[in-house]
């Protein structure tokens, strides 16, 4: 598959019925960020063109949760060869379009990939549980079964792995999908949506995966429709509170992922040269820009100077530049507005810290959007550090006890991802007892997880969980039935009520 050649994108896919209905008074032009070059351009989705897309959709799935489950395994089977037959496309549209570096953008294509392998194994195991009843003769079950439509929202930083994790599991339980995209990255979600396409027609499902793009008033339509029965949301706080709030209104689940502040306690055992290698992954990678990034570093003094001099280091010699070039090890920020909220952050840290390493936005092959990796020392705790910069800014803190180190890591509204080093056992499990984070590590840094696990945080990160373990049952609605064989009708709690 080759990028559009007009670079003309359609407000949705399928294809067919976008005529006249994308809504003219949202036209989005999308430039790459390492050189300000045309990407794409497109109209958002209207209101009418989304409910019409709800509406295919809710037909399709309709059609779909008849298959059996163990059956639904060829279609996932297909996405999983049509992305792999895409990959080196779809990586490239993700350097492309986020600036991400190659390691980077093949990883998210394999975290995708990871993710319907992992559903075509739930297609055989999606299970439900017997309980004992209180009633001879009866027996008590309970049977999960697919919600309907779900709407998936996702943002620009991880484009394609976001969407796995969500609509594969989803489809996996026998729902279909809407997906609305970033706006930010309209190429690479055009490029998974032809292929999610191609894949249903073949299959006979045609809408089961759909595409509706535009920004966040195309995205406010979906939550608002009356279709959707479930919505699954990434991005921020703010967003993911009004999508909260829209959907409490019509009783509709909601899955959120949103902001992140995520800490690394470095403690005085702890191995430096392993610690040094995941901050520095978890500072750099994809600029600073996952919701998993490391935003504070909480050290022990005993090992602040040594450990903070070996990373400014490390980060001095950082290659930032077009991520497409071997050598780059730090690709831009997502776009100009955002390298400009990272210099405003870094002023308003000057009053309250100290800037012990880069600082400074750059201007490379006529963009702005390039930043250095920075650290800042922390004079006094201010309301910034309270809120998420997503770019490659971190806070430093020194601590003398674990406690101290614990409620710093606790201190901030979100909670999304923590980790401590450390070599000693208790001092690991402590932190593992009191992070209030979703998810906690010992020894391995905040970004970089696995799809086994259920990803996603505490408080003002949203509560929701996607990819592994049981998420599947979010997708899906709880049914308990009782089938009495008795014969009779004995009542429970022996309630006496027939003569
Ligand atoms: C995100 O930034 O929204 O754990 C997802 C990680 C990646 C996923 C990040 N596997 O860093």
């Amino acid at each position: 598959m080759s990028p559009t050649t007009s670079k003309f994108l359609p407000s949705c896919i399928p294809s067919e019925i976008t005529k006249n209905i994308a809504s003219e008074s949202f036209h989005y032009i999308k430039t790459s960020p390492i050189d300000g070059s045309l990407v794409a351009e497109f109209f958002g989705a209207s209101q009418d063109l989304v409910e019409k897309v709800c509406e295919q959709s809710a037909v399709a799935q309709k059609r779909w949760q008849q298959v059996p489950i163990p059956k639904r395994q060829a279609l996932l089977i297909d996405l999983y060869d049509e992305l792999l037959a895409n990959r080196s496309s779809l990586v490239e549209s993700i350097q492309l379009e986020v600036g991400k570096i190659r390691e980077e953008a093949e990883g998210e294509i394999q975290e995708a990939l990871d993710m319907i392998l992992f559903c075509i194994g739930l297609t055989r195991t999606l299970e439900g549980k017997i309980f004992p009843s209180e009633r001879m003769n009866h027996f008590m079950f309970e049977r999960w079964l697919p919600v309907g439509v779900c709407g998936v929202i996702t943002a620009f930083n991880f484009p394609v792995a976001v969407w796995a994790w969500n609509a594969m599991l989803a489809i996996t339980c026998g729902n279909s999908v809407v997906w609305k995209p970033s706006e930010l990255t309209p190429l690479t979600s055009y490029l998974v949506s032809v292929a999610c396409d191609k894949v249903c027609k073949k299959h006979g499902f045609e809408g089961l995966l759909t595409t509706i793009f535009g920004g966040k008033e195309t995205g406010s339509y979906l939550v608002r429709s009356d279709i959707p029965r479930l919505i699954s949301a990434t991005g921020s706080v703010n967003m993911g509170r009004e999508v909260n709030k829209a959907c409490a209104d019509k009783f509709k689940k909601v899955i959120l992922e949103l902001g992140g502040n995520n800490a690394v306690i470095i403690h005085e055992d702890a191995n430096l040269d392993q610690a040094l290698k995941a901050v520095y992954f978890g500072i750099v990678g994809t600029a600073g820009q996952r919701c998993t990034s490391i935003r504070r570093l909480i050290i022990h003094a005993s090992v602040f100077d040594e450990f903070l001099g070996k990373l400014a280091d490390l980060l001095a010699k950082t290659t930032i530049g077009d991520p497409r070039l071997g050598e780059t090890k730090m690709g831009p920020l997502i776009s100009e507005e955002a390298a400009k909220k990272f210099e405003d952050a870094v002023s308003v840290c000057k009053s309250h810290a100290e800037i012990v390493s880069g600082g400074k936005r750059l201007e490379l092959y006529g963009v702005r959007t390039y930043v250095q990796p920075t650290l800042v020392k922390v004079l006094e705790y201010f309301d910034l550090i309270n809120h998420e910069t997503f770019a490659p800014l971190v806070y430093l803190f020194r601590y003398s006890s674990l406690d101290e180190a614990i409620s710093l890591n606790n201190r901030v509204p979100q909670g999304l991802s923590s980790a401590i080093f450390t070599n000693d056992l208790k001092t690991g499990f402590k932190f593992l007892e009191n992070s209030d984070c979703g998810l906690a590590n010992v020894n391995t840094s905040t970004s970089g997880a696995e799809i086994g696990l259920a990803f996603g945080g505490e408080k003002d990160t949203g509560g929701g969980r996607e990819a592994g373990s049981d998420c599947w049952k979010f997708y899906m609605r709880r049914q308990s039935c009782v089938i009495n064989w008795s014969g009779t009708l004995p009542l429970a709690q022996d309630i006496k009520f027939f003569d």
